[in-house]
């Protein structure tokens, strides 16, 4: 089959039988000649990518001419396109398919685009959605309204293809830069909650999550128990056998506790060799089954280095409480704290429960 000549070309359309071949370069409506509009194509010479084949664009348009256009357009760059002939409709497709880019039509029959892209600012959703208003009206104030009610850009109609394909690139590279700014937060947010040496929470994470735990267990009376755990004589390990060998040990005791707490439960280092557990949905006597089961863990391993091989110990205090009670997140650290002080004070390398109740 031969190809269509590649010059422009004017011709009528009455069925919207526009080829694929084509793409629609501007339409006009001509005078006297109701809606048929007249367009003028060209020879598409871009090659799909294959990444554009997952970009969605939602076309929100009343008017079944200009959604066949704007199709015709884009599907040289083989976006996936959705269609709304409504407002309605666009924003029912909007929460479903989540489209990063929208064009919308201004004037529709139950919402306008106006309303249609507040609506999608109104959501304040993650990713960034880029929207085009594409409009019959030119007027700069139209422009401006369009803008404030938080399009990225505008376009009037008749639209040239070309420039309509450029918009949306320019839109699809915003899109992927807000993808990549916000991938990169979610890694620095991660990176500021995370140990760099153990990959444990640390500090910082734990209280965030103990924070809102806590007022689960509050509210629904459920225990919660506040764990600190240190290891013991550890500045020896350091100028015994060197920091290495030191960081060895941190590191093997951060997989003792993880491979003994659930994944309801947390444990981090909250500074140097200073961890925190905290457990919930148990009682007391099972929570102290379990810090047993690390303590006897840790004494029972042996760390071979160079200088020699050592068994490292670690004392625990623990707070916390059964059923329902009015708690306080650092509250109970501190009463841990001081657990754990005793235990210390009593030899180390046990746990001690908090004396006080919690009030
Ligand atoms: P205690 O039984 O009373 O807890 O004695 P300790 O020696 O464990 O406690 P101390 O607080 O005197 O010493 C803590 C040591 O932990 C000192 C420091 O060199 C070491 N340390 C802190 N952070 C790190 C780290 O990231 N890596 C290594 N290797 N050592 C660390
Ligand atoms: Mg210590
Ligand atoms: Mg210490």
């Amino acid at each position: 089959m031969s190809r269509p000549n590649p010059t422009i070309q004017l011709l009528y359309i009455t069925k919207l039988s526009v080829s694929r071949d084509f793409a629609i370069q501007s339409v006009e409506e001509e005078p006297g000649s109701g809606t048929e509009p007249k367009i003028k194509m060209r020879v598409s010479k871009d090659e799909p990518s294959a990444a554009a084949r997952d970009f969605k664009v939602l076309i929100a348009d009343d008017s079944r001419v200009y959604r066949r256009l704007v199709e015709d357009t884009l599907s040289e760059k083989q976006y996936t396109l959705l269609f709304a002939k409504s407002g309605r409709e666009a924003i029912d497709l909007f929460s479903e398919h989540q489209p990063p880019l929208v064009i919308t039509d201004w004037m529709m029959p139950d919402l306008s685009g106006i309303e249609l892209c507040e609506h999608i600012r109104k959501q304040s959703r993650q990713p960034y959605t880029y929207l085009i208003i594409l409009t019959g009206n030119t007027d700069k104030d139209k422009l401006v309204t369009g803008l404030a009610a938080g399009a990225d850009d505008y376009l009037t109609k008749p639209f040239h293809c070309e420039e309509l394909l450029a918009r949306v690139g320019v839109g699809r590279r915003i899109v992927e830069l807000h993808r990549q700014l916000e991938a990169k937060n979610l890694l620095l947010e991660e990176l500021a909650l995370t140990d760099p040496l153990t990959g444990l929470p640390n500090r910082r994470a734990i209280e965030d999550w103990a924070t809102r735990q806590l007022s689960g267990a509050i509210r629904y009376g459920f225990s919660f128990w506040v764990v600190l755990a240190d290891l013991d004589h550890f500045k020896a390990v350091n100028d015994t056998y060197g920091h290495d060998a030191g960081d060895a040990v941190l590191k093997k005791f951060s997989e003792i506790l993880k491979a003994n707490s659930r994944r309801s439960d947390i444990c981090g280092r909250i500074g140097g060799e200073e961890f925190l557990f905290i457990l919930t949905h148990t009682t007391q006597d099972n929570a102290g089954i379990v810090i047993e089961r690390i303590r006897t863990e840790l004494e029972a391993t042996r760390f071979d280095f160079d200088g020699g091989s050592l068994t490292v110990t670690a004392s625990f205090g623990l707070a916390g409480f059964e059923g329902s009670q009015l708690a306080d997140y650092n509250r109970l650290v501190t009463q841990a704290d001081v657990a754990l002080y005793a235990a210390k004070r009593a030899g180390r390398n046990r746990i001690e429960v908090a004396a006080t109740p919690v009030p």
